[in-house]
């Protein structure tokens, strides 16, 4: 098991080479820091002078439940990263990319691991040469204090080309991220992934924010039960409006319902955000969900009003 390595011996592949740099040192950054190689892993600050130490402490709970004390460092250079994991909220990513861009090489491939869909296509849009992929995972995490990391389950990552430069890439980056034993596959269809995975959010986190509750128990709730079978509707509507494969509304509420009862014990990250005082992702899941199908010219009415309670919810959290 890779986690707490302090050094890792050097390859004839030449791996001693590669550097992975971390943006973003919440649960999912912090997370395949503790499993990628302590000596060539680190995390990028914001502001390197607001800085207390050079390292990073903190304790991660594997899935197998066991403890483990992680150090990594802070990175003061960027000049030879070859990776690097932005593992930011949706809605800070552009900003914190922006920050740091001019100094990471080029060439260096920047994996956009956000939930829901939007910041992508923007950090693409901002930075249309740069090597841009994005990763969807299933491995699920958690921040239960400042300085515990909780591996929750056990899951997968696909990863693939967002912009032209970095068609090509995919296997340099699954052959560094593989360094940490977790699974990680590529992915050419990832929008596609992507949107997959956006409808499983959709349908689960704004019921669990707003019922403040488990994943699991949304599923007997008036409020899901009212709403699901439309929001599914809205879902599948604009997934055929985007030219993507179809899904029936029908097929879409089996996979939330499947997915809600195999993580029925979870507090989701909307939720977990909720709790923690932190900006939701409302306006990257349904949120993005309501404006793009705006743009299209149909109606998503549900998720409207779920994107508008949730953002009631964090402005008034006593109601
Ligand atoms: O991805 C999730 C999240 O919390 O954001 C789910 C699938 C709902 C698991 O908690």
């Amino acid at each position: 098991m890779p986690i707490s390595r302090t050094s890792s011996k050097p390859s004839q592949s030449g791996v001693e080479d590669e550097n992975i740099a971390i943006l973003g040192a919440g649960a999912l950054g912090r997370l395949w820091a503790a499993y990628l190689p302590a000596d060539t892993t680190g995390f990028v600050p914001r502001n390197a002078t607001t800085l207390s130490s050079f390292r990073l402490n903190y304790r991660l709970q594997d899935s197998d439940g066991r403890e483990h004390t992680i150090v990594r460092r802070w990175l003061t250079g960027l000049s030879g990263t070859t990776l690097l994991l932005v593992t930011t909220k949706a809605g800070d990513t552009v900003d914190a990319l922006a920050e740091i861009i001019d100094r990471l090489p080029e060439s260096c491939p920047i994996v956009l691991f956000q939930n829901g869909l939007g910041s992508q296509q923007e950090v693409a849009d901002r930075w249309p040469r740069r090597p841009v992929l994005a990763a969807s995972t299933t491995e699920a995490a958690n921040r239960p204090a400042p300085d515990r990391v909780v591996h929750a389950a056990r899951g997968h990552t696909w990863i693939g080309a967002l912009t032209g430069n970095a068609v090509g890439l995919s296997a340099t980056v699954i052959r560094q991220l593989s360094r940490s034993g977790l699974e990680v596959r590529g992915e050419e269809r990832i929008l596609e992934r992507l949107w997959g995975k956006l409808a499983v959010n959709a349908g689960i986190n704004p019921f669990t924010a707003i019922l403040d509750c488990r994943n699991g128990d949304i599923l007997e709730s008036s409020l899901f039960l009212d709403h699901i079978d439309a929001l599914c509707e809205e879902l599948a509507n604009l997934i055929r409006a985007e030219g993507l494969p179809p899904h029936s509304p029908e097929e879409l509420r089996d996979d939330i319902e499947r997915v809600a009862r195999n993580t029925s014990a979870n507090t989701s990250s909307m939720r977990g955000d909720f709790q923690g005082g932190r900006a939701t992702e409302i306006d990257y899941i349904n949120g993005y969900v309501a404006r793009r199908s705006r743009e299209l010219g149909l109606a998503a009415p549900v998720n409207q009003m779920l994107t508008d309670r949730v953002k009631q919810l964090v402005s008034h959290p006593s109601h």
